[in-house]
């Protein structure tokens, strides 16, 4: 057969809500034109995060009802440790509440001011948990992935050249060095085992530590397993576990690749890292063995860990996510190319370029989608990265397991519908600019 179905039925469904282009406008306003703002239950297809929003599976509901909620020494942690050993094989397997606990907690325990932290490219909150520290965070993506439309393989790697370059400055000053798989902000773009293998080569010459951001490491895994010459054979899981093979390390979102509603691990070899490390989450998150999290979360996220190997799983999202990349793209919507694995980032830079960077094209695209089809979408660009903003993106970002291909399909029919029209949109003006990750809680009033 070549459909490709969503491998699951289901059995516990939640209505969706419609409102009017005419109310979604009042609630625009009143929202400050930023999509955080709006209350969830006036959205009809949310878009706006993969992360902590994945529908559960009847596996992980039933590990729940066995979660070991004792403080200490919980057969939970015990569970999940198992589960993590196998597929990371790191020595230290630290819970966290969510991944930016993991990095707060790495990063404090190893960063100082004047210090560089290079990375493919950093997503929202690494680069301000390094930045909190008085560190720098360095994004070396490949040249390549300057043209969103070049249809390059492996578009998240690192440029290995320019990570040599900076490294010849002074290895001194890079307590670490990370590759984030996929690379979110890059496009959701995958890494390959040959990058990862070839970062690992350079940190272990100069004796640098090598972490993987693994928030998507199935996903990236998939990419690998079906276009990567060598790993045809494998199995996902097989291939996960090469690619961590690599690395010192790793910081992880169990909201993402493990279907968990929240979640996080911090893993090390480093046994004095590790102590540290413990140290200071007994100080803000918790005991060692919970981090945070309830023992039932602790094995929502074992399962997790499981069921997101799942080769029919993997197939159906990749396939999804390029159902919708290709619909849009094919007809003259300019995404970054080619698809990625969680999301379908639009180039609202190039959709429209009567607006200027300064008047957040991304975001005036995000607004427009919700006014006319209740979509909320997020916009990764100047409005997330100030500055830093390669490229001025709109991210569909899918939840795993949620949405149906009726639901896609009325995403593409409003995206078409938006772009026929792209003209009439207008940019934005930011009349509130909180200190850090300015996005979630900016305002701001249409030109
Ligand atoms: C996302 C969310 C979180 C994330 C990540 C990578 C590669 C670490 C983290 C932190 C954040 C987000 C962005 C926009 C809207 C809503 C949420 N990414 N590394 O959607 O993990 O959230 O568990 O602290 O992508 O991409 P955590």
């Amino acid at each position: 057969m070549k459909t490709i179905i969503e491998p699951f039925r289901i059995r516990s469904v939640e209505p969706l809500r419609r409102t009017t282009p005419d109310q979604r406008e009042k609630l625009l306003k009143k929202a400050g034109y930023n999509l955080f703002e709006l209350r969830a239950a006036d959205i009809l297809i949310d878009l706006l995060t993969d992360s902590g929003t994945s529908a559960m599976s009847t596996a992980q509901w039933a590990a729940m009802m066995r979660g070991d909620e004792s403080y200490a020494g919980s057969e939970s942690f015990f569970r999940l440790k198992k589960v993590v050993d196998e597929l990371m094989g790191f020595r230290h397997m630290i819970p966290t509440h969510q991944g930016r606990a993991a990095e707060r907690i790495l990063f404090t325990v190893i960063c100082r001011p004047g210090h560089v932290v290079p990375s493919n490219t950093h997503f929202d909150t690494t680069r301000a948990n390094i930045e909190f520290t008085g560190a720098r965070a360095v994004d070396l993506p490949l040249p390549e992935a300057a043209d969103t439309q070049a249809q390059v393989p492996f578009k998240g790697n690192m440029d290995v050249d320019a990570l040599e370059k900076l490294i010849e400055q002074g290895a001194e000053k890079i307590p670490l060095i990370m590759l984030t798989v996929t690379n979110n902000s890059g496009g959701g773009q995958p890494v390959s085992m040959a990058n990862i293998r070839a970062v690992h080569t350079i940190a272990a010459k100069h004796k640098i530590p090598f972490y993987l951001d693994a928030c998507r490491f199935a996903e990236n895994a998939w990419f690998i397993q079906q276009q990567e010459p060598g790993f045809e054979r494998l199995s996902p899981k097989q291939v996960a576990q090469a690619m961590f093979s690599y690395a010192d390390g790793c910081t992880f979102s169990a909201k993402k690749d493990a279907f968990a509603n929240i979640g996080g691990i911090l893993c090390t070899n480093d046994d004095e890292v590790a102590q540290k490390e413990r140290d200071l989450l007994i100080l803000t998150e918790g005991f060692p063995t919970y981090g945070g999290l309830a023992g039932r979360d602790l094995e929502a996220i074992a399962v997790g860990l499981d069921e997101i190997l799942d080769r029919d799983y993997l197939e159906y999202r990749i396939a999804s996510t390029r159902y919708l990349g290709r619909n849009i793209a094919d007809r003259g919507v300019p995404i970054v190319e080619p698809p990625g694995g969680h999301a379908i980032y639009i180039d609202a830079g190039r959709m429209l370029p009567h607006i200027p960077k300064h008047e957040f094209p991304g975001q005036s695209l995000a607004i427009e989608l919700y006014r006319y089809a209740g979509v909320r979408s997020v916009e990764i660009g100047s409005v997330m990265f100030g500055e830093h903003a390669r490229h001025e993106l709109l991210r569909l970002a899918i939840p795993r397991r949620v949405y149906t291909q009726s639901h896609i399909d009325y995403l593409v029919e409003a995206i078409l519908e938006v772009n026929a029209r792209k003209e009439s949109l207008r940019g934005l003006r930011m009349t509130h600019e909180p200190p850090y990750l300015r996005h979630f809680t900016a305002r701001f009033e249409p030109l």
